[in-house]
């Protein structure tokens, strides 16, 4: 989860995640670059007397300015499409998860044991014990394994919400009528905060995402799930 005043990402617990960090430092680089050199040409033209009429009319200059920009767009376009492409890929799943958005509640549904299903909602203020995180913590976490492809369908039964786990890399909408897939492999194990991103409703704060991922075989060894 992220801590209070942080600045930058939370730590990828996904290759995905990984991924997306880098492209983030990457293309924030190539932001500074630009921001530097154009302030700088400000400075010079506010603070100096270097204009000349010469560059009024210069073909070869003004086709580097815009070929330059245009390299710079693609080598920023280059490895966020391949990061699109790396998310949509899903690769032999070891797990399928469904997770149905309410207003306003998340219900998990594993199909893999026996249609497993059950309901995920934020613990009150009132039920919190020492420790518990306010707003976060739910009283039905999602128990998954770590370093175990899994596969997500994403659905809502009313309106539109989205389940975002951001350590995860994962944010996607849950709209009624649509089942949307999404996938993940965690890294490490521990416990992982998500909310709904989409604003549905009055209690649009109140529906956050637990993931409790644990080591394969304690996963196995089970009965993990206690209902
Ligand atoms: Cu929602």
């Amino acid at each position: 989860m992220a801590h209070a005043a942080q600045v930058g990402l939370q730590d990828a617990t996904s290759p995905i995640m990984e991924e997306l960090i880098i492209f983030h430092d990457h293309a924030l680089m190539i932001i500074f670059l630009i921001c530097f050199l154009v302030l700088y040409a400000l400075f010079l033209t506010l603070t100096t007397k270097l204009t000349s009429t010469n560059i009024s009319d210069a073909q070869e200059m003004e086709t580097v300015w815009t070929i330059l920009p245009a390299i710079i767009l693609v080598l920023i376009a280059l490895p966020s499409l391949r990061i699109l492409y790396m998310t949509d890929e899903i690769n032999d799943p070891s797990f399928t998860i469904k997770s149905i958005g309410h207003q306003w509640y998340w219900t998990y549904e594993y199909t893999d044991y026996g249609g497993l299903i059950f309901n995920s909602y934020m613990l009150p203020p009132l039920f919190l014990e020492p420790g518990d995180l306010r707003l976060l913590d739910v009283d039905n976490r999602v128990v998954l394994p770590v370093e175990a492809p899994v596969r997500m369908m994403i659905t809502s039964q009313d309106v539109l919400h989205s389940w975002a786990v951001p350590t995860l890399g994962l944010k996607t909408d849950a709209i009624p009528g649509r089942l949307n897939q999404t996938t993940f492999t965690a890294t490490r194990p521990g416990l992982y905060y998500g909310q709904c991103s989409e604003i549905c409703g009055a209690n649009h704060s109140f529906m956050p995402i637990v993931l409790e991922l644990i080591p394969l075989k304690i996963f196995e060894m089970g009965p993990v799930f206690t209902l």
